[in-house]
């Protein structure tokens, strides 16, 4: 009788321990497939924006060059851009130039917000881009990469023209 006793309970203790395993190993599973996806939306989806007139304005030495947009959001909701990147400078900065008191100066910002289809100028005695460091060689009639970083992720790679001196 101890013996049969015996026997019923390591035949319980296992079917137990094969459920709990068997649970654990698809609350496992799922997890992993959700994070998956989470990765794929990020890597894929685009910002929804549009950028025209990207260019940057040339000056010599290691001088830093401004970099000027427009950008234009068809987003249904209020979007950030809040940095750039790019291989051809070691930093790039979001900068605005006010003028406070009759005197002009550059700030440094930490995001722009672009609100639902409307359109955010990056353009001289305003935001831009400030392109320091260069990394290469940048001439005149040149294309650069750069590219935009939003708040949720996502990111914009853009050619920006390089414009002369007179070029705004
Ligand atoms: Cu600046």
């Amino acid at each position: 009788m101890r013996r049969i006793l015996f026997g019923v309970l390591v035949l319980v203790s296992g079917i137990v321990a094969a459920q709990t395993a068997q649970t654990a190993q698809t609350a496992q599973t799922a997890q992993t497939a959700q994070t998956t996806q989470t990765a794929q939306t990020t890597q894929t989806a685009p910002p929804p924006v549009t950028v025209s007139q990207a260019r940057v304005r040339w000056l010599p030495g290691d001088l830093p060059m401004a970099g000027y947009f427009e950008i234009t959001s068809h987003a249904t909701r209020p979007l950030r851009l809040v940095g750039a990147t790019s291989p051809a400078f070691g930093m790039v900065m979001l900068h605005r130039s006010v003028e406070e008191a009759g005197v002009s100066h550059m700030e440094h910002v930490d995001g722009v917000t672009l609100d639902p289809a409307r359109s955010v100028m990056f353009a001289p005695g305003g935001y831009h881009l400030m392109l320091m460091q260069r990394r290469q060689d940048v001439h005149a009639g040149q294309e650069v990469p750069i590219t935009l970083r939003f708040s949720d992720g996502a990111t914009l790679t853009v050619r920006f023209r390089v414009a002369g001196v007179e070029g705004q």
